[in-house]
């Protein structure tokens, strides 16, 4: 049988193809699907939300096909008439609520203070500094006195838990005043913390706040859409998009379904309960959201009976539309993500493959216990080929806490830019035994204000296998385990401030569950580091309590060309090596190599790598 949407103009004569273009009703179509069935998309824009609840086989798997120019769009164009309220002010009255607003294309700040537009996001000027008398509950600033304005009623984002940020609606402010208030969680960490002012930082978003080209404001009551257009323009000259539709396609108990070649540009795939899935060669833009910029999280109805998700297992979620893959032995494949309000990707399960995926402008907000992607749920799982590029949460790549995972070969990088704490690849408890992270380039943990480690085994760490790693200009220090059995070997780490490899002797002295003595049976060998075993206020310095071999500090010029990342040496190192580096240290008198990279290797391709 042949099925035939409305658009088509040619024939098909492979009987399980189901051609379809943007003016079919594809739901109708994906209720129908049998095992073995493809639906091939026509080039197009896809304002449809569809959902799928199919099961293929491993002998007829379920294909939904794009191609190029196949778009699922969740932004709609807005052809209204609007009235100047106020000079270079525009108002109109729309239908559906405002989330997020783009002008010819180019992301609309909603009304902030202080001002920060879309190309300022990275900046960190834009969020100023809580002072000193502030605590839970009460920011403290003479910022807030000197603004003029009353912020009572909106939405202020506070950066308050270094690794933690919450959205919060100002209970109590006024003009002139230097400080609001907020309303306080009883079982917050930050209850008893004991001060946490200096490190904090916070901006605001709300009515009050509207003042500055490309800002705009979505009143829920009036239904009234307030626009500051780009500087000297007028609304009818531009195009206007709204988003109106989170969720292009959500996949619901599904197996052996392949979703490939789709952009979604302002709304974005979700999966939840899959399992031998794929999805591959996609694009999102704008995809993970909050639903409401000016007001309170208002989840989405189905993530409310989500079983697990890392950022509500400390208690809230920020993020209320998630590009999430949930289930077991799926493939995510040759993903480009950009502009994600929250985790570029979250995904959870057993046995999971995340290969060749490009993650960049994540979590500007940094919110909540921001982690570029989100693997927290996820144990194990194989990430290879993957590229982070600027993201805001504390943790870049957070892995579960259980099961053995493996990253290999990814480039992450300026993570840690909105909170303060953190790793670019943490990992921690002794659950996680096993997992290894290797020839992977990790760079620029810009912590706001204090910690930013590249490589972490965090508290309770077990049997890491950390190797062939180049790790730089991380805000404290390159790779730091905590715990014990840990073979950490051939990395380079130059240009981390505090420690390049820190394999402490001592747990932090507030940990009082940790090992008294740590890393006693871990072996460090064939770095290009500097390695302590104390911590860089402890004195006299000493080394690990396991075993140290063959470590030394790398001296730049050793390295062929850092600014293209070609860190093999320019000379042999020791001798000769066939990078066959066991984790054994030298006990055979064999020439042993040093760092992550032989003289007489080829080049290494690391992180995502563009597709034709
Ligand atoms: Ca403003």
């Amino acid at each position: 049988m042949v099925i035939f949407g409305a658009h088509s103009t040619s024939f098909a004569f492979d009987d399980r193809i189901i051609s379809l273009g943007p003016g079919d009703d594809l739901q109708q179509s994906v209720d129908n699907l049998a095992p073995g069935q493809t639906i091939q998309l026509a080039p197009g824009r896809y304002y449809q939300s569809i959902v799928i609840h199919k099961k293929g086989t491993p002998e007829k798997p379920i294909r939904i096909l794009g191609g190029k120019g196949v778009v699922f769009c969740g932004l709609n164009e807005l052809k209204l008439e609007w009235n100047e309220i106020r000079r270079g002010v525009f108002q109109t009255k729309v239908t559906q609520p405002v989330r997020q607003l783009f002008v010819n294309q180019v992301m609309m700040t909603p009304a902030r203070w202080p001002n920060m537009s879309w190309n300022e996001r990275w900046e960190n000027s834009k969020w100023p500094k809580a002072e000193a008398d502030s605590n839970y509950g009460t920011l403290v600033d003479s910022n807030l006195a000197s603004s003029n304005l009353d912020f009572t009623g909106c939405v202020a984002i506070l950066n308050i838990g270094s690794w933690q940020t919450f959205r919060r609606v100002i209970t109590k402010h006024q003009k002139g005043r230097d400080r609001f208030n907020y309303k306080t969680d009883p079982n917050s960490r930050l209850v008893k913390a004991s001060h946490p002012a200096e490190i904090d930082r916070y901006c605001i978003y709300g009515e009050a706040a509207l003042d500055a080209p490309e800002e705009w404001f979505y009143d829920d009551k009036s239904q009234a859409l307030t626009l500051y257009p780009p500087e000297g323009r007028n609304p009818r000259q531009l195009m206007i998009e709204s988003k109106g539709n989170p969720t292009g396609i959500l996949c619901q108990d599904c197996a052996y379904l392949t979703i490939s070649g789709i952009q979604f540009r302002g709304t974005t795939v979700r999966m939840k309960n899959i399992n031998h899935c794929q999805l591959e060669n996609i694009q999102i833009e704008f995809g993970s959201a909050i639903s409401n910029p000016f007001g309170p999280n208002t989840p989405l109805s189905d993530e409310l009976k989500s079983s697990f998700n890392a950022r509500k297992w400390f208690g809230e979620t920020s993020v209320d539309v998630l590009t999430e893959v949930f289930g077991h032995d799926n493939v995510i494949r040759n993903v480009v993500c950009k502009y994600s309000e929250g985790p570029g990707l979250t995904v959870g399960g057993k046995r999971n493959l995340i290969e060749n995926c490009l993650f960049q402008d994540i979590d500007w907000h940094g919110l909540d216990y921001g982690f570029g992607i989100d693997l927290l749920a996820a144990a194990p799982v194989t990430v290879r080929y993957v590229t982070l590029d600027h993201s805001g949460g504390s943790e870049g790549l957070r892995l579960a806490n259980h099961g053995a995972s493996l990253v290999e070969f990814c480039h992450l990088h300026h993570c840690g830019l909105r909170q303060s704490d953190g790793a670019i690849i943490q990992t921690s408890g002794a659950s996680s035994s096993g997992t290894e992270i290797r020839y992977n380039w990790v760079h620029d943990h810009e912590a706001f204000h204090w910690g930013g480690n590249g490589i972490r085994g965090d508290d309770g760490a077990r049997r890491l296998q950390i190797h062939h790693n180049v790790v730089w200009n991380c805000r404290e220090k390159g790779i730091v385990t905590k715990g014990d059995g840990h073979n950490i070997y051939n990395n380079t780490c130059f240009n981390n401030s505090k420690i390049d490899i820190l394999v402490p002797r001592n747990r932090l002295p507030q940990k009082t569950n940790e090992l008294v003595k740590q890393n006693i049976n871990t072996r460090v060998f064939n770095n290009l580091s500097g390695v302590s075993g104390s911590w860089y206020w402890e004195n006299p310095k000493l080394p690990p309590y396991g075993l140290s071999e063959n470590n030394r500090a790398l001296v730049l010029s050793e390295l062929r060309d850092i600014r293209s990342f070609d860190f093999r040496p320019t000379k042999r190192m020791n001798g000769t090596d066939a990078g066959q580096d066991k984790p054994t240290a030298n006990s055979s008198n064999r020439p042993i190599s040093m760092g992550a990279y032989d003289f007489d290797q080829p080049k290494p391709a690391v992180g995502y790598q563009r597709r034709n």
